[in-house]
């Protein structure tokens, strides 16, 4: 047998449903084979003492993006991969975001020039539909789809994104047709105008007011929305960043009634609470993102259901505004919180925080970390051909988790551009010490091993809702609607 590229020895090999210690051979930038006795390799690295995982996939973050009000986050693809790799990702899937009146290819084109050059990692990308146009609907998404975007986000709240209940109908529906999922931000627009008029009216324009404005029940409220809306036409949605108990009970029960529903929530909601945004000055605008902080009771009830199955996906919303007048301050020194930029840096903290607090303290297993890391990802946004497990045929895209390092989280030692976390000072024991993409050495000994571009774009497959069986209304049924026909 010809020698492999590589072999890592004596890890203990986790995928999302087993653990064992084993040898991972690799060639030609696939994993070759998992087991022992795997003969000779040009190179060896020795994982023993440490966990040989499948590298993450970080599937909602917001990557040198204009927000609907035009300004930049604050990386670019290279200081967002480069975040992303040292906290043991080797995939990313941030938005290309549609502003009304552009055409998809043309935002698309945008967004391949923007990461092709500087990513270090593999990317794709999300669509954002702000214009659903009949243009859009009927020939850009399903070329879209059909090209590997085969995921696209919709708002219901904020007035230059939301979408009304019947242009979700008509984007669900072209999901739906082609195999497409779609991402909802779920909030009720009107009721968080309302609260925002209200406190800013009265004076309380402060950061910390930010999480007021946005109440609990606009969050349900919008979530029971999207799955009436959805489960009519039987099209399946994913829930993006979940942060109430409230929310994630109705995601749960739709799934037990067989609803093609999956929910997501992210590491601010289970690590972070509003009542620290009550800080002098403008600094409560660095915890400002949306939905907002809920409470310390709430941080439990999350971590419940991510325990349970209720969420099948963890992502960082990582959306980088700095503390400056080019991030979270552009507005001015001194603006009410409707004027502050919404979102937190977290693409870097995202798994080892997970790791650390959530599988190092038994509050999950191994494998469920896996799940959550990778491979629940890649199943559910078409990625499973190629990424999300240690196993024979898939790109080696492998993290070495080493659970003796433990280290305090200071923002300087993080590698995105930023200039705070909202994790400092926390105590995290578990680090990814080498991350390796398609079997090259991406990250060793704390230092990028590879250069701007190294990262490719990756096509991802249409939707799989097999064993998610569904159904839509009677009314759409030919065998209870006096047959007509809908084209669903
Ligand atoms: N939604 C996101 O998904 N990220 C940042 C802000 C927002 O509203
Ligand atoms: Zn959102
Ligand atoms: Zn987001």
């Amino acid at each position: 047998m010809s020698r492999h590229d590589l072999k890592i020895i004596g890890g203990t090999v986790a995928t999302s449903a087993d653990t064992f210690v084993a040898d991972v051979a690799v060639r030609d930038g696939k994993i070759a084979a998992v087991g022992g006795d795997l003969g000779e390799a040009e190179r060896v690295i020795d994982a023993t003492g440490k966990y040989v995982l499948p590298g993450g996939i970080e599937a909602h973050c917001h990557i040198e993006q204009e927000s609907s009000s035009g300004l930049m986050t604050s990386d670019d693809y290279y200081s967002g991969s480069v975040s992303a790799a040292f906290g043991g990702n080797t995939c990313i899937v941030p938005f290309a975001a549609q502003h009304r009146g552009q055409s998809l290819a043309e935002v698309l084109d945008i967004y391949h020039h923007r990461a092709a050059p500087k990513s270090v990692i593999d990317y794709s990308f999300h669509l954002i539909i702000s214009d659903p146009t009949d243009e859009v609907l009927n020939e850009e998404l399903p070329r879209a789809i059909a090209g590997g975007i085969t995921s696209f986000k919709i708002y219901m709240t904020y007035d230059r994104l939301i979408v009304d209940d019947g242009q979700m109908l008509d984007i669900l529906a072209i999901a739906k047709k082609h195999g497409a999922l779609t991402m909802i931000h779920a909030e009720n627009n009107a009721m968080i105008k309302w609260m925002s008029r209200r406190l800013v009216n009265a004076g309380h324009g402060a950061p910390k007011f930010h999480a007021l404005s946005h109440p609990r029940t606009a969050e349900s409220e919008a979530i029971n929305r999207a799955v009436a809306l959805a489960g009519f036409i039987d099209a399946p949605i994913l829930i993006v960043h979940v942060s109430t108990e409230a929310g994630a009970r109705i995601i749960a029960k739709a799934r037990y009634e067989g609803r093609k529903v999956f929910g997501e929530t992210c590491p601010q909601y289970m690590f972070l609470d509003a009542e620290r945004m009550d800080l002098p000055g403008m600094h409560g605008a660095k915890l400002c993102c949306s939905p907002p902080l809920r409470d310390r009771a709430s941080q439990e009830e999350i971590w419940r259901c991510l325990q349970n199955g209720t969420f099948q996906v963890y992502s960082s919303d990582h959306a980088p505004y700095r503390f400056d007048e080019t991030g979270k301050l552009n507005a001015g020194p001194k603006p009410d919180f409707p004027q502050i930029a919404n979102g937190l840096p977290g693409i870097e903290m995202r798994l080892p925080l997970l790791f650390s607090e959530g599988f190092m303290k038994g509050r999950i297993t191994l494998s469920h970390f896996v799940a959550l890391a990778a491979g629940n990802v890649s199943q559910i946004y078409g990625l499973d051909h190629c990424k999300g497990s240690i196993t024979r045929g898939r790109d080696a895209d492998i993290a070495i988790w080493d659970p003796e390092t433990s280290r305090e989280v200071k923002a300087q030692d993080l590698h995105d551009n930023m200039d705070y976390t909202p994790y400092e000072g926390m105590q995290i024991t578990g680090w990814p010490t080498t991350v390796l993409q398609r079997g090259r050495v991406v990250i060793d000994n704390n230092e990028l091993q590879v250069d701007h571009g190294a990262g490719e774009f990756v096509p991802r497959r249409t939707i799989d809702s097999t064993g998610m069986p569904g159904r839509h209304a009677p009314e759409l049924d030919p065998d209870q609607n006096f047959g007509v026909e809908l084209g669903l």
